[in-house]
């Protein structure tokens, strides 16, 4: 019989979960939410590729299913739930029903997240401001305050959130979105603080123009508007951002990325790119 570990501590533990397949914890584990495409998607595959062990989350099941498969396919083991981070109770049972499955986690990525719409303020709608607000903010505030908890028992973990240039410079039609990812930066701030005390580092990736499902969403499917917003220049591609967050988690234990920030080489802000004329 072989047991695994890299230190006494884990071999051990590994050693008592002989016969008891349903908890796992042999490799390092990362939760990833919005895992069903885009950074969460490319996150997911990167993570898999490089030997972790996966909670999965997202709210397409056929999606989910797929990209958990896919790290299958590579090697990691995989837990993945339908998760709409915006109701408090699925985020609450899913970390629970993830405590029966892994005895520990390492990292967790707060990706679920989106735009939807880009009004002035005058013509905004009141249920697209309730999406942003409700994945953006409380989302990542529901999940971080369950799996800290966690990381707490355990003394030690990384969160990685994903913000946004949005949430460093506002711009136009961007109100609600933009307060949203500037709340990302703060609660990252704030966390950073509650946690040292508990080992727990927190970090921010902030992408500019990236082309993911992101514009699709946010001009709700109108393919011409969002295929627009990345015509001209290379955006970022989602492996971009998912390269910045493995780079983050990957630090040896005592160093801590508190943020980065990564844009298309032909973006200079949130508003201003090189497009070829
Ligand atoms: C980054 C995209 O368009 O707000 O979140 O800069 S954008």
């Amino acid at each position: 019989m072989i047991v695994y570990g890299s230190n006494i501590k884990e071999i051990l533990f590994n050693l008592c979960c002989v016969g008891r397949p349903y908890i796992w914890k042999m490799k390092k584990m990362a939760c990833v939410t919005g895992a069903t495409s885009g950074f969460g998607k490319a996150i997911a595959l990167m993570l898999a590729e490089n030997n972790w062990d996966l909670c999965l989350c997202g709210r397409r099941a056929y999606d989910l299913k797929e990209v958990a498969t896919l790290c299958e396919e590579k090697g990691a083991r995989v837990w993945s739930k339908v998760v709409d981070v915006r109701v408090e109770e699925e985020v609450i049972h899913f970390v629970s029903d993830m405590r029966t499955h892994f005895s520990s986690i390492d990292v967790l990525v707060n990706n679920a997240g989106l735009a939807v719409g880009k009004d002035p303020i005058q013509n905004g709608l009141t249920e697209d401001w309730d999406r942003m607000m409700d994945t953006n903010v409380k989302g990542l505030l529901w999940m971080s305050r369950e799996v800290s908890r966690w990381m707490i028992e355990n003394k030690s973990g990384t969160i990685v959130n994903i913000g946004s240039i949005a949430g460093k410079q506002a711009y136009p039609g961007g109100s609600v979105y933009c307060a949203s990812k500037f709340a990302v930066d703060a609660i990252t701030q704030s966390m950073r603080f509650d946690l040292l005390q508990h080992n727990i580092r927190v970090g921010q990736v902030c992408p500019g123009a990236a082309e993911t499902e992101f514009s699709k969403v946010r001009f709700k499917g109108d393919e011409g508007i969002a295929a627009n917003v990345y015509q001209g220049y290379i955006p970022l591609s989602a492996i971009d951002v998912a390269e910045a967050v493995c780079f983050i988690i990957s630090r040896p234990a005592h160093v801590s990325i508190h943020d980065i920030t990564i844009m298309p080489t032909a973006q200079a802000s949130a508003t201003v790119l090189n497009k070829a004329q």
